[in-house]
């Protein structure tokens, strides 16, 4: 056990001539987080340190708590962000007051969209000088945070602690779980513990409403609960009458360790199932009633059960849903707007069990034709991987642009690394996605094989998460005895974003690969739709070529000469890091293998992969992209915006209906010359 603190250490204070409290600080506002921290089971807080919490930092590390430095907050709180996905822990993250706090706001925001139970310790200013902005780093984050937590509280007094972060635990814990944000000001250090003998607590001893332990041994596991008999009735029958129902589970079948619960479910059910973010593999994807996406037949479903899924936008909203069976961990996520036969409310966990034990209970048993409905879909599905295979082969190596330029293609190396992540780690390897580009080819792609595999910003949709994350789930896997690497798939835009606190998984030897697709910007793709390949529809002095106060213009892009895998000598003082440059297609795969060999025994990798410029996400000749570039003139459009436009909004605008049918081109198929009908300037993507 580590050494602890002589604040924690009652024996070790008895041996002391003067007791503790008569040269210092005791008890401390920093005591109490630590020992509240500890009765919940924290063995990591992730952070930066700053002036206004230095009592509370230190007194977390001297109770035998691990800190993790980061350089920037905004990678810490991720880092606590993917820790708690994959452990399915409350993770604890810090920040300093002001500039701190600022900089934890976006992944606060993330955790809060990805229902992550993190509990944020804020330093705070002294409540006297509150709106003067005349002390330093001025900043109240309990109130910039309430849009951003569960809940967001500002403490003055030391005594109010452990109440306090007790119940910050149990709220960020139960669903909709969610950050929760504690500003420890600095009155915490002026106000004295025995100034509460002077105040409520001189006539209630007991703080309001905690004691240590209070749920005795269940103090660290989550509150859970269970649905309305009556409805798991209800929804066993329809379950089992229905004759092509569908399953899609989402981040709370994760959140809830629910895997064997579900397994048995969808065994004893026959209904096909697909995973969606946090949910992918909460049963293994090489289970045969799983389904990558919704089946081409997918107008036939009669039944859908999402399963601890937020219907949102990345869901249509449900539209084109049948009747559905709603599975929800809170009565927040019971969506409206479907069409609903039966809403089971409780953890994802328990709910199955009592639709398993209902389903057996009554002696349910699976029709024909429900056989016959999962056998269509184990067919559906094996065609559609071999359909996926085949497609990214014919952009590999042969084809005649990857043969003759230094560059690949985001679709040729999504198969590789799902045949490489097969052969090498039997599909274990867990993946974050930054990179817009490369999420869009990858996602059908990837197999995982156990829950919270697939890390995301969720709803969030951000840039430069993948850093921290990456980070986060290494150290939540090897707390668990992994070392299996952890493949980090960043844009280049994600690695200018956050790429410096690299040096904290090389400090920690962590098997991360830090993939870069780099594209030369923030998906510069989109010009080829939309601005013209010389970003010929901004200004002039903007457009490539063009000259700004003696500067060369490129765009909205960045030089094709980073080297990202440089990075590897400008870290390397803090431990083994490994860079590498891959542009050949017929080189991926080994290298790939070498970079997993090398995080696996030694540390980082940072493999820089340079990926042809031409492909963009396919949304982004869709409806929605459609709908943002609206503004740009249609003469000005390129070919594919043109059609894209026509094709997505004839509707909005009656001209485009008389327009002849447009086709809408394939987004994994690079441009020809004849489409845009002039030359790209930068010679490197021609
Ligand atoms: C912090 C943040 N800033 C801006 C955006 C808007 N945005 C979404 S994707 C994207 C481009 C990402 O570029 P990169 O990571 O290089 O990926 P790729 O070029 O491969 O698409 C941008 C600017 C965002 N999502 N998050
Ligand atoms: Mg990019």
């Amino acid at each position: 056990m580590a050494k602890l603190g002589i604040e924690f250490d009652e024996e070790a204070q008895k041996k002391l001539d003067v007791p503790l409290g008569k040269r210092e600080l005791y008890p401390s506002t920093g005591k109490y987080v630590a020992e509240v921290l500890r009765e919940h089971g924290v063995t990591i807080a992730w952070g930066v340190p700053g002036g206004h919490i230095w009592h509370f930092v230190d007194a977390i590390s001297r109770i035998g708590i691990k800190l993790v430095i980061f350089g920037h907050e905004q990678n810490a709180v991720y880092a606590a962000e993917a820790y708690s996905q994959v452990t399915q822990k409350p993770a604890v993250a810090f920040g300093t007051v002001g500039p701190g706090t600022g900089n934890a706001f976006s992944p606060m925001q993330q955790a809060f969209l990805s229902n992550t139970p993190i509990v944020f310790l804020a330093g705070g200013i002294e409540q006297e000088h509150d709106h003067l902005y005349n002390t330093i780093q001025e900043s109240i984050c309990a109130e910039f945070f309430t849009h951003v937590t569960k809940w967001a509280q500002r403490v003055f007094y030391p005594w109010s602690v452990k109440q306090f972060l007790t119940r910050g635990f149990r709220i960020a814990t139960s669903a909709p779980m969610g950050p929760v944000a504690f500003e420890l000001g600095v009155d915490c250090l002026f106000m004295k513990d025995e100034a509460r003998d002077h105040y409520w607590g001189a006539f209630f001893p007991q703080h309001a409403d905690w004691m240590p332990n209070w749920r005795q041994e269940e103090t660290q596991t989550p509150i859970s609960s269970g649905a309305d008999p009556a409805s798991v009735e209800k929804a066993a029958k329809a379950i089992m009458e229905a004759k092509k129902p569908f399953i899609i589970l989402g981040d709370y079948a994760a959140w809830d360790q629910a895997g064997p619960e579900l397994e048995e479910f969808v065994n004893l059910t026959q209904i096909p199932f697909n995973t969606r973010r946090l949910g992918r593999a909460a049963i293994s994807e090489k289970h045969p009633l799983h389904h990558r996406g919704f089946p081409r037949f997918r107008d036939e479903f009669d039944l859908m059960i999402p399963v601890g899924l937020k219907v949102g936008f990345f869901d249509g909203y449900a539209g084109g849903w049948p009747e559905s069976v709603q599975i929800a961990p809170c009565n927040d996520y019971v969506w409206t707007y479907v069409n609903t036969k039966a809403s089971l409310v409780g953890n994802t966990k328990v709910v199955i069990k009592q639709l398993n034990d209902c389903i057996k209970k009554n002696g349910y048993k699976v029709s024909r034709e429900r056989q016959e409905w999962a056998d269509r879909c184990k067919k559906s599905m094996s065609e559609g991987t071999s359909a996926r295979a085949a497609k990214a082969y014919k952009y590999g190596p042969d084809h005649p642009r990857y043969k003759s330029r230094d560059i690949m293609h985001h679709g040729y190396m999504s198969q590789i690394i799902r045949e490489v992540n097969e052969e090498l780690y039997g599909g274990a390897v867990r993946v974050s996605i930054d990179g817009y580009t490369m999420s869009d080819f990858v996602m059908p792609y990837l197999q995982f094989t156990r829950p919270a595999s697939c890390l995301t910003a969720n709803d969030q949709a951000g840039v430069g998460h993948g850093v921290g994350q990456a980070i986060g789930a290494a150290i939540g896997d090897l707390e668990n005895g992994s070392r299996i690497p952890f493949l980090a798939l960043m844009g280049d835009s994600g690695m200018f974003n956050a790429a410096m606190d690299i040096h904290v998984a090389i400090m920690y030897k962590l098997p991360i690969v830090y993939l870069v697709t780099n594209n030369c910007g923030w998906m510069p793709g989109m010009k080829f739709p939309w601005y013209g390949p010389n970003w010929d529809i901004l200004g002039d002095q903007d457009v490539v070529g063009g000259e700004w106060l003696g500067a060369k213009m490129m765009g909205e892009e960045r030089s094709y000469d980073n080297h990202f895998e440089k990075l590897a000598d400008v870290f390397a003082g803090n431990g083994d890091v490994k860079g590498m440059l891959v542009n050949r297609s017929e080189k991926f795969k080994e290298a790939l293998k070498e970079a997993y060999n090398y995080a696996e025994k030694k540390g980082p990798v940072i493999m820089n992969c340079i990926m042809d410029q031409q492909l963009v996400n396919k949304a982004v000749i869709g409806p929605v992209y459609s709908l943002m570039y609206a503004h740009i003139p249609w003469h000005e459009l390129p070919m594919r915006g043109k059609h894209s436009r026509r094709s997505t909004l004839k509707r909005w605008f009656p001209e485009l209906a008389k327009l002849p049918e447009m086709p809408v081109f394939d987004a994994w198929e690079p441009l020809t010359e004849q489409e845009y009908g002039y030359e790209p300037k930068m010679d490197i993507f021609k």
